[in-house]
């Protein structure tokens, strides 16, 4: 319904990612697509790294410095920022990074939990008992954000290992499918046929249901395998090379 993209998204053995970018002057889709290739670019180098959690908190580093040199090549883009969800494969386990209000759900059996927490103003006042869950799904202040990968300031730490087994069912998406599609349908959808199919209909019930957000839906099974295969999908505005800032600073870094 929009016609640009400031979503970015990545699928592949080793890594699910959902980006959703702010900032005016085409930036917030500079700043989705450039965070998304950083860190998929560390990601591609997880043998070598010893445990999930610290590679992805090197990667995040590495995205805020990445911005920061993309607001001083182009000062039109200051104020860009992104969230950040993902999910990282590793031999040891798998590692979960998020900022901001793109969510990561795990469909188990039947059961589906929300495994992320939202960096929002209105979490915060949920959390402290001032407002209901439902008053926050409306309210006018839901959109504002307290933690992302921004050029300004170094993230707060924000990765925690994850726990997962085989037959374990992950979504990433943006908050274009949580502000108009409830739990209960998305587990319905989640639940039925392969991981794209899922995707896209979770995407399609999103747009049905009147969404004028950009909306992001990647969806992986965990099974058994080599994690370190290098292959994956990019999604959304990291389709676009113009998007990226600089991708051979990105790679020239996690390979030192
Ligand atoms: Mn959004």
């Amino acid at each position: 319904m929009r016609e640009n993209n400031e979503d970015s998204g990545y699928a592949g053995p080793s890594l699910l990612l959902v980006a959703d970018g702010v900032g005016g002057n085409a930036a917030g889709e500079v700043a989705s697509a450039s965070v998304s290739h950083v860190i998929a670019a560390f990601a591609f180098q997880a043998e070598r790294h010893r445990n999930p959690v610290t590679l992805l908190e090197d990667a995040i580093g590495f995205a805020f410095t990445h911005l920061r040199q993309g607001v001083t090549l182009d000062p039109g883009r200051s104020g860009m920022a992104t969230t950040l969800t993902a999910v990282l494969a590793h031999r040891d386990g798998f590692a979960l990074a998020h900022l901001g209000d793109s969510r990561g759900y795990l469909l188990r059996g039947t059961m589906l939990q929300q495994i992320t927490r939202d960096d929002t103003f209105v979490q915060e006042l949920v959390d402290a008992g001032k407002i209901s869950r439902d008053d926050a799904a409306s309210h006018p202040y839901r959109s504002v954000v307290v933690k992302s990968v921004t050029a300004d300031d170094r993230p707060v730490t924000s990765v925690m290992p994850l726990h997962l087994v085989v037959g374990d069912r992950l979504l990433l998406c943006s908050d274009g499918l949580t502000d108009l599609v409830p739990d209960e349908t998305v587990a319905t959808i989640l639940s039925e046929g392969s991981p794209t199919d899922a995707a896209r209909r979770l995407v399609d019930a999103a747009l049905e249901a009147g969404g004028k957000d950009n909306v992001t839906c990647v969806v992986g099974d965990v099974c058994e395998g080599d994690p370190y295969i290098r292959a994956g999908q990019l999604v959304g505005a990291q389709q676009n090379p113009d998007n990226l800032i600089d991708p051979a600073a990105a790679l020239a870094q996690c390979t030192e």
